[in-house]
């Protein structure tokens, strides 16, 4: 009888073992990672060498096309711009030192947003923080004055989110991702959205935000190349940078964008877009976002494209398995940032974003600073190891644990801001 049942457990085992083998071909070794050639940066549409800092310009809108085009879709031309109004007088917080305030931005009553913005409570205009956060405004800090989102959010029981819904308990849950204190500390602000509101993170919700206001706009674009979530998110945050200007308090040509993992690369598309941010943060964004795609290390454009689907547009999926023929790699999404400043970040154990292919991405986008006349990475010539951020407008760090953001993460983006924004 036990020999049986061992039997019986061990062959489940293999079965199991077979089947998630021939499932899940993930590459976390180094040594499987194919040789690869990126694609160049500092050419022109025929593959001449760029000569002088102005012909960049032109390279840089067709390399948006292409992205646009080919993975993340195109921003409908036409969409209305946001009113601001105040939820609420602003409020002191943090024993005095911040103001905390709540607005709402709203699309001729088509669509409304709440914005959560913290400020310090002086009136000289400081560098803002723009960023979506995953559960809700209430989420970010406990303090019961904050408006409860009650729209759809993903399942996530530590979020305290029944039945697609955030509930009293969710109040605070995810208080660490924003150290509020330390960001008010170093005289900077930080404003932040539900990103669900713009596009809810599902295909079956995902028009239950803003899309709506893309419709007739559309009919021009081919329909593989119409805008996915990552583009609905990355116009938010354009639409939230312009409602800052209206902040007193916030400096918003001093916009910083950042994002979390898939919110880091809808922070890295609105960043390129709107080169009215000058500074743009990606943490943890991995595939389609800092990494390479060609390294196919951990997470790869045939596995994104077919877990979510509804985050890109229809030719992303054309590239799966393809990565090699892409007509571009994301290093060069990360130069379209330049000369204004870019910090990307990695976490050492978050393998499926591969904390080696966002460096390296990093580090091939910096010639386009060399090119431009700034210092951007500066002499780096490896990978940093854990825990030593490197750089100086172009900066990159790895940290120590797995896939988060977190107070560490924050210490380095506010000296990102010291060092290069701070007047
Ligand atoms: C994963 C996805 C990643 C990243 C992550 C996140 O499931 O594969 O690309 O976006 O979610 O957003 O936390």
């Amino acid at each position: 009888m036990l020999t049986r049942r061992a039997f019986t457990v061990t062959s489940l085992a293999t079965l199991l073992g077979s089947r998630l083998h021939a499932q899940d071909d993930t590459i976390y070794d180094e040594s499987k990672v194919p040789a690869y050639t990126l694609p160049p940066l500092l050419v022109d549409d025929a593959g001449r060498p760029l000569r002088a800092a102005a012909d960049w310009g032109r390279r840089r809108v067709a390399l948006l096309d292409t992205f646009a085009a080919q993975l993340y879709g195109r921003t409908p031309g036409g969409l209305p711009a946001c009113t601001v109004t105040q939820v609420d007088r602003p409020v002191p917080v943090l024993d005095g030192r911040a103001l905390r305030q709540q607005l709402r931005l709203d699309w001729l009553g088509r669509a409304s947003v709440d914005v959560l913005v913290y400020r310090p409570a002086h009136e000289r205009p400081v560098p803002v923080f723009i960023g979506l956060n995953y559960y809700g405004n209430h989420a970010v800090d406990p303090d019961p004055a904050i408006l409860l989102n009650r729209r759809w959010m993903r399942a996530s029981e530590p979020n305290a989110i029944v039945d697609h819904r955030a509930t009293e308990r969710s109040r605070g849950t995810t208080a660490l991702r924003w150290p509020i204190d330390l960001v008010i500390a170093r005289d900077c602000a930080v404003m932040t959205a539900y990103y669900g509101d713009f596009a809810p993170d599902d295909p079956s919700v995902v028009r239950d935000g803003i899309a709506p206001l893309a419709d007739g706009l559309q009919d021009r674009i081919p329909v593989r190349e119409r805008w996915g979530a990552i583009g609905m998110w990355a116009w938010g945050l354009s639409q939230m940078r312009a409602a800052a200007s209206s902040v007193p308090g916030l400096d918003a040509t001093r916009a910083i964008v950042i994002g979390h993992s898939r919110l880091g690369k809808a922070a890295l598309w609105a960043g390129v877009q709107d080169e009215a941010f000058a500074m743009v943060v990606s943490n943890d964004s991995g595939c389609a976002g800092a990494a390479l795609s060609r390294r196919i290390y951990g997470e790869t454009i045939a596995r994104i494209t077919s877990s979510f689907p509804h985050w890109f547009c229809g030719n992303a999926a054309s590239w799966a398995n393809r990565e090699a023929e892409m007509p571009v790699d994301q290093h060069q999404l990360l130069a379209l940032v330049a000369p204004r400043v870019l910090h990307v970040a990695s976490a050492i154990d978050d393998r499926w974003a591969d904390p080696r292919g966002e460096f390296l991405a990093t580090q091939s986008a910096d010639e386009a600073w060399r090119f431009l006349g700034g210092t951007g990475l500066g002499p780096v010539t490896d990978m940093p190891t854990v825990d030593t951020p490197v750089g100086q407008r172009v900066r990159y760090h790895v940290r120590t644990g797995g896939h988060d953001i977190n107070r560490y993460d924050w210490t380095q983006y506010v000296e990102t801001v010291r060092s290069t924004l701070h007047k």
